[in-house]
């Protein structure tokens, strides 16, 4: 792997977002994966290539470490966010079709739950699994997954319920899609939620924490 797509993937891993970042400490005045995956850009190197061989194994290890408890929230938060600064330099080649996405994934917290802490973790580790995610947001009503599922056919859908009350809005919003759309894929998480609840709903897969999720994907799309 080239020096800068190795910069690169330990700027995201340690969450360093760019130059004036004095977040990790032992990183500070040096570029982040703002400026670095401009440079890699710049230097011929390939958004798909950028993304595949620095982003997501940088995500991958973040989300495993996460997984073992090894870091925490705060940590995550820091990646996730040096990894979006690398993400709006990449963004525009998505956009155009000249570099392809892995496939689209919507997700919500259902309706009366406004926890969006986990959802967001979990959103951004799958887009930095290389999907495009539709976020669309907290208290999302059934109405809204299916409009979304409308606009964005053959996507997977991803919902989080952090409340016990609202579990029971993910399993109505779960008979909704599958009323409808009997053959999206439909993950779950949330602090309540088990894959014994999953499987009583009706959905496809749970996951406790987002390397789950990213893994589950993976596996779909391969
Ligand atoms: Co609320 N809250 N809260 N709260 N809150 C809990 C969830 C609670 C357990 C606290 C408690 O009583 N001990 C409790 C729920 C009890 C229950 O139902 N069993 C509770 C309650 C009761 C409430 C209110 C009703 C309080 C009140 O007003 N009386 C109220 C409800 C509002 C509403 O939603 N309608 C409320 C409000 C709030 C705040 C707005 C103040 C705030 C939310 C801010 C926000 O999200 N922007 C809040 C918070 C912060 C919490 C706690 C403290 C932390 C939740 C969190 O962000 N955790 C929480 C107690 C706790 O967990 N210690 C609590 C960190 C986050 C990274 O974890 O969200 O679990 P988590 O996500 C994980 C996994 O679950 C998984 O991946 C994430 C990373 O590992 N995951 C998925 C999540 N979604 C996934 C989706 C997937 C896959 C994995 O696939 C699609």
């Amino acid at each position: 792997m080239s020096d800068i797509l190795e910069k690169l993937a330990l700027c995201v891993e340690f969450g360093k977002i760019n130059k004036i970042s004095p977040y990790p400490p032992n990183m500070k005045d040096q570029d982040g994966a703002d400026e670095l995956a401009r440079k890699a850009l710049e230097s011929g190197i390939k958004p798909d290539e950028i993304l595949e061989n620095a982003l997501i194994p940088a995500m991958a290890i973040v989300g495993g470490k996460f997984s073992r408890k090894e870091i925490y929230v705060p940590q995550m938060l820091m990646a996730a966010k040096a990894m979006n600064s690398a993400m709006v330099h990449i963004k525009p080649f998505f956009q155009s079709g000249e570099t392809k996405r892995k496939g689209k994934f919507i997700i919500g917290t259902v309706s009366g739950d406004l926890h969006d802490i986990g959802k967001n973790l979990v959103a951004m580790m799958i887009e930095g699994g290389g999907w495009e995610v539709i976020d669309l947001g907290v208290d999302v009503g059934t109405e809204k997954f299916l409009k979304a599922i409308d606009e964005h056919p053959g996507s997977v859908i991803g919902l989080s319920a952090l409340l016990t009350t609202t579990m029971e809005n993910m399993k109505k919003t779960v008979a909704a899609i599958r009323e409808k759309h009997s053959d999206l894929k439909i993950l779950v998480g949330g602090a309540p939620v088990t894959m014994d609840y999953c499987q009583k709903i009706g959905a496809d897969f749970y996951s406790p924490d987002p390397q789950g999720a990213v893994n589950y994907l993976k596996q779909l799309a391969s």
